[in-house]
């Protein structure tokens, strides 16, 4: 669905993104054969306020998880030119009784040739994983679905579905931002209090949905 920016702000926000990236201490980022990601994109710049405080976004969370709810991660992940699918995986199994709404905002467009993400539909309803069900969970799947888009769009999506980044067979990087949002007793992937800056702070008290 359309996403929290608009159109004018698409090239400004994908110059900062890269100016992110760039300026990112060592200690977060990881560099993978088929892609980059980079930690904490809540305190990289105003920039990045927007895709987190998303009203849509928001209220996919209290659908979902039916209760008081948190930021658990938000990072930047570039799917490398070139670069094999995903394997099919599920953030968390729907049974282990762990609600996570999932997003993703695209920098560039998601297309079916630079490794937009694929789905499959109603999965997160099933009780077994991925490699449970196909010999090998990168292939495709007969099920799945392409979740493709112009840059500024946002997926939200159910955390335990199965779902992966295809094959970039282009020569281009596909930029995203990803986050997910959890139950507020749970534990985070990052913690957010420990991490979060003043200055991110005074700007999101102030933020309204
Ligand atoms: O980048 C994508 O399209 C999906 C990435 C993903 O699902 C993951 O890294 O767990």
């Amino acid at each position: 669905m359309a996403g929290p920016l608009v159109q004018d702000e698409l090239s400004g926000f994908a110059a900062a993104y890269d100016l992110a990236v760039s300026a990112a201490h060592p200690d977060d980022v990881s560099i993978g054969r088929p892609s980059i990601r980079v930690n904490d994109f809540v305190n990289r710049g105003p920039e990045f306020d927007g895709p987190y405080i998303y009203g849509p976004l928001l209220a996919a969370c209290c659908n979902v998880i039916r209760q008081p709810f948190k930021l658990s991660t938000m990072h930047a992940r570039i799917v490398l030119p070139y670069s094999p699918a995903q394997a099919l995986h599920a953030d968390f199994r729907s049974q282990d009784g762990w609600p996570m709404v999932g997003f993703i905002i695209m920098v560039d467009d998601f297309q079916s040739d630079n490794g937009a993400t694929r789905f499959v539909p109603g999965s997160h309803f099933w009780p077994h994983a991925p490699t449970d069900a196909m010999q090998d969970s990168t292939t495709d799947h007969e099920g799945q679905v392409l979740a493709s888009g112009r840059a500024g769009s946002i997926i939200i999506y159910d955390g335990s579905i199965w779902h992966g980044h295809t094959a970039n067979v282009t020569g281009r990087p596909r930029r995203s931002i990803q986050g997910a949002y959890i139950r507020r007793d749970a534990q985070a992937g990052v913690d957010q209090a420990a991490r979060i800056r003043p200055d991110t702070l005074s700007r999101i008290s102030t933020l309204r949905l």
